[in-house]
């Protein structure tokens, strides 16, 4: 009994009576930042080459800072401008995370949110580069996660009670340099490893820039641009074209280690390489791609200039068998996808690609080849990083979106869009030209048509395009008083199909329904 007293008695002296090292504290915040820091910039560099955490503040940095001012600097500083600004906000950085854990016993909070309020400066940063991707969201929770994990192993041993005097302090001190030793020694090692992964990503990026194919980027039909500012681009740019897939970093390959596989219900099986791919008659072809999970009004759809090898020519090498209606795809990260044979082997241009508007396939977007199967969404088609095609039966077939209640066949549905007038936007009343695309991959538009506040279908002129596999814009002027107004569209197809007004939700094959825009007029 007289034990405990005792003891509960040391205990609250130590807390009260031991002069708290705040400095000790900060040290912890600067080690566990200085952790965090690299541990998200490696996850960044081995999940993709192209976004850094810490580069996307110091780019946001660069461009708030005003033009003179920023010429000032770098008349002073010279070509050193760039290391400057990344090393100047790595000190900021970590000059904010030793005094917000400076706070860790005081405010034992304050350290944390600091820290959060850190990250989401950098999620701010990193969505508003280009191209942000998901493996910059990932490489900033990971940050976020070694600085809890962190801060808490370092600030323990100077946080913990224990009896006062020099004994206690040299303790707490040595236990601390060594958990110091230890996170900085884990934090080096997966720095590495992520470095070292992220090489092999620039190698092949590297060996993608040196490729010299023979493609051409193909020439934009005449009359395609309607020449309405706001509506999309008959050719979708490769760095602004939609990203879908399921991995999490794309996958690198070597176009010298590339081979695909041709086999199942096949006379004899295939094998390519890269090399002989290139190496045969390239054809290129405009195809409109677009993804079936696409809302109405929605941009998960492009239009690019493809160059490839028809996938029929390889089909007809190795020999099908009778009986078989599929194609099994699988690419180098095992996603996969069912595609009708008769799509792969008839005259369309269905295309093992090798590039996109004139450039090798860019890594995300499934270099060194992929399919491009003008009609089909890409869920049941555009495989990237493709590596294996089994010759099959649709009753044979399990594919990851069909696994997962997504429709088997996955036809593209007739479809059309509004682009300006911008939804929410004001324009001047009087003549407005509303305008947009459509597309029926593979069929082809016939028309599209307007309708402005519930009066009469109006039909609006489409522009040029050089196949049926694109899509095409349209525009219409129409004239509005001042006021509120909505503006409808529905196109018909070539097969004298026009779009439902019924609305379907994009599971299992594909959403339908009218696009609209509503504007005011001034
Ligand atoms: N390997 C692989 N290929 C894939 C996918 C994927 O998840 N993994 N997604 C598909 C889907 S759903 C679509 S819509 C298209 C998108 O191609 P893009 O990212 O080049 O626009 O790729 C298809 N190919
Ligand atoms: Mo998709």
């Amino acid at each position: 009994m007289s034990t405990t007293t005792h003891r509960t008695g040391t205990s609250e002296s130590a807390t009260t009576a031991r002069p708290v090292s705040r400095g000790w504290l900060a040290a912890a915040g600067v080690v566990a930042g200085a952790g965090a820091v690299a541990l998200s910039e490696a996850t960044a560099w081995a999940l993709r080459s192209d976004t850094s955490p810490v580069g996307a503040v110091a780019a946001v940095v660069r461009d708030a800072t005003p033009g003179a001012l920023a010429e000032l600097l770098i008349g002073l500083v010279g070509s050193a401008d760039k290391p400057l600004l990344l090393g100047g906000t790595v000190v900021l950085l970590l000059a904010v995370c030793g005094y917000a854990a400076s706070w860790a016993r005081r405010a034992p909070l304050v350290p944390d949110l600091v820290f959060l309020a850190l990250a989401a400066v950098g999620f701010a940063a990193v969505m508003s580069r280009p191209a942000p991707g998901t493996a910059a969201a990932l490489a900033l929770v990971v940050g976020v996660m070694t600085w809890v994990v962190t801060l808490r192993l370092l600030t323990g041993p100077v946080l913990d009670d224990r009896p006062e005097g020099r004994s206690g302090e040299q303790e707490g001190r040595r236990r601390f340099l060594k958990r110091a030793g230890l996170v900085v020694g884990v934090v080096a090692v997966l720095t590495v490893a992520g470095r070292a992964a992220g090489g092999v990503r620039r190698g092949v990026e590297q060996s993608r820039r040196l490729l010299r194919l023979p493609v051409t980027p193909g020439e934009v039909p005449v009359r395609a641009e309607l020449g309405v500012e706001g509506i999309a681009p008959w050719r979708t740019p490769n760095e602004e074209f939609y990203l879908i897939h399921t991995a999490l970093a794309s996958p690198a390959i070597r176009p010298e280690d590339w081979s695909l596989r041709i086999h199942g219900m096949v006379d004899r099986e295939v094998r390519i390489t890269y090399q002989d791919l290139i190496e045969r008659r390239l054809t290129e072809a405009w195809v409109t791609l677009c993804c079936v999970s696409n809302p109405v009004g929605g941009d998960l759809v492009g239009n690019a200039h493809w160059s490839g090898v028809p996938v029929r020519e390889l089909l007809a090498e190795a020999g099908v068998r009778d009986g078989a209606d599929a194609v099994l795809q699988t690419s180098q990260d095992g996603w996969t996808c069912g595609t009708p044979l008769d799509a792969l082997t008839d005259d369309r241009d269905a295309l093992l690609a090798v590039a996109m508007n004139g450039k090798p396939l860019p890594v995300d977007h499934g270099f060194p080849v992929r399919m491009v199967v003008p009609g089909l969404y890409g869920y049941v088609s555009a495989t990237k990083w493709l590596v294996d095609l089994e010759v099959t039966r649709f009753d044979e077939v399990a594919a990851y979106w069909t696994e997962r209640g997504w429709s088997e066949r996955g036809p593209v549905k007739t479809m059309s869009r509004v682009d300006v007038p911008q939804g929410g936007s004001d324009v001047e009343a009087g003549s407005v030209v509303v305008g947009g695309v459509a597309w029926a991959q593979h069929t082809g538009i016939a028309k599209v048509e307007v309708q402005v506040d519930g009066g009469p279908w109006a039909e609006a002129t489409l522009g040029g395009s050089e196949n049926d596999d694109t899509w095409v814009q349209w525009r219409l002027r129409v004239d509005v008083e001042p006021g509120e107004h909505e503006a409808v569209v529905r196109a018909t197809d070539k097969s004298g199909y026009t779009q439902t007004a019924a609305r379907a939700d994009v599971v299992p094959d594909g959403a339908t329904g009218w696009d609209s825009t509503s504007f005011r007029a001034r």
